[in-house]
């Protein structure tokens, strides 16, 4: 075991644009304002029918976890409120564990914006590399090294195609897809023309979920697949893409969009476009999505808990960083107030599934935390 500098603070926030240091060091992840994510989003996900959530369990402190992890969180990008939530959730679960989080990424969704985050947790001597692909591939190389300096490789929200890592997946990755699609047909009684409005297209999440869709889609013979436009999970580009869309299909029907910045941009733009006539579903988060609910402009969309996500993800690689569980199919491990989790293998990999997401509408909408 390395030696941890232990002045270091619990939460550092590196934002890193073109491999230029932007924000400094230190300033803590509160500060970067993610909404009070407490367990009980948790629970009334649970009231509302559907579950979030691990095998239960109360929350233990976990003895065999090694005091003094560090673990580098390297979202997808340091703005998106999604990713800020999620990454909330590692530090919840860091402070429990006694160790310390580092959040570091780009300011824009590539795999060259996350390379010199993968660096900088190298040159710190990280345990861990909690890590949302933006690319399955192009960040291979650099989690290579890091593994080859002895550091745990864990990805969340976006897988990786690189070998030796567990991947914390949200919900089944086939039933995210098939579910937006079955939602869609319900809004629109099967019938239709339908685009999705995606985050980056190299985004291993997003890809995976839109092929499910495709599949899906073959189930509606009158509902078509007309367009997949990408915005990056940037606001403004994903304006602009979805304004291309609604001009290139005039008689789009409806919108999917698996991506928080996707769909309430969407959403917003609908609310104040009343004449447009188009449904909108996808992955939301409540808090944003609620006012767009109330005024009618989405009848439903779904998601799970980032927070939660988050909060997995590092109890997965502290308790793989600590040598409490291997990675291996079977292999069980504690996640504090999620309860325990068990790492199954799918294809080449491995894998741990949160669980199954939640529909919000008009009957839940409000109540959510995140
Ligand atoms: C966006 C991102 C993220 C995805 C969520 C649902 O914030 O694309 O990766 O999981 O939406």
């Amino acid at each position: 075991m390395r030696s941890i500098n232990k002045t270091r603070r619990r939460v550092v926030l590196v934002t890193l644009a073109a491999g230029a240091l932007v924000a400094a060091t230190g300033v803590t992840a509160s500060a970067s304002a993610p909404p009070d994510t407490t367990p009980g989003g948790s629970e009334a996900g649970a009231a509302g029918g559907l579950s979030i959530g691990g095998e239960g369990g109360s929350v233990a402190p976990n003895a065999d976890i090694t005091e003094g992890l560090n673990i580098y969180f390297i979202p997808k990008d340091t703005q998106n409120p999604y990713e800020v939530i999620a990454d909330a959730g590692g530090a919840t679960a860091m402070d429990e564990l006694g160790g310390s989080q580092v959040i570091s990424s780009g300011t824009e969704d590539t795999a060259a914006a996350q390379i010199p985050s993968i660096q900088a947790a190298i040159a710190d001597q990280a345990d861990a590399i909690v890590i949302a692909g933006n690319d399955p591939d192009a960040l291979c190389p650099s989690l290579q090294q890091a593994q080859d300096a002895g550091i745990v490789v864990v990805a969340f929200d976006s897988d990786v195609s690189c070998a030796d890592h567990l991947f914390i997946n949200q919900a089944e990755t086939n039933n995210i897809g098939t579910a937006e699609v079955d939602y869609m047909a319900t809004l629109l009684d099967g019938k239709g023309e339908v685009a999705i409005l995606s985050a980056a297209a190299t985004a291993t999440n997003q890809n995976a979920w839109i092929e499910a869709m495709k599949t899906q889609f073959e189930k509606y013979p009158d509902m078509k697949l007309v367009d997949v436009v990408y915005g990056n999970d940037d606001p403004a580009t994903s304006l602009t893409v979805l304004q291309g869309l609604l001009s290139a299909h005039p008689d789009l029907a409806g919108i999917i969009s698996p991506t928080t910045v996707g769909i309430s941009t969407a959403a917003q733009y609908l609310s104040t476009h009343p004449e447009i006539d188009v449904q909108l579903t996808g992955l939301g988060l409540p808090s944003q999505m609620a006012p767009y609910v109330h005024d009618g402009t989405v009848k439903g969309f779904m998601l799970w808990n980032p927070n939660d996500l988050g909060y997995l993800a590092a109890y997965a690689a502290a308790s793989l960083a600590s040598g409490v569980v291997n990675l291996e199919e079977g292999g069980t491990f504690s996640a504090g107030k999620l309860g325990t989790y068990t790492i199954n293998a799918v294809g080449d990999g491995f894998q741990v599934i949160l669980g199954p997401p939640t529909v919000f509408d008009e009957s839940n909408v409000d109540d959510f935390d995140f």
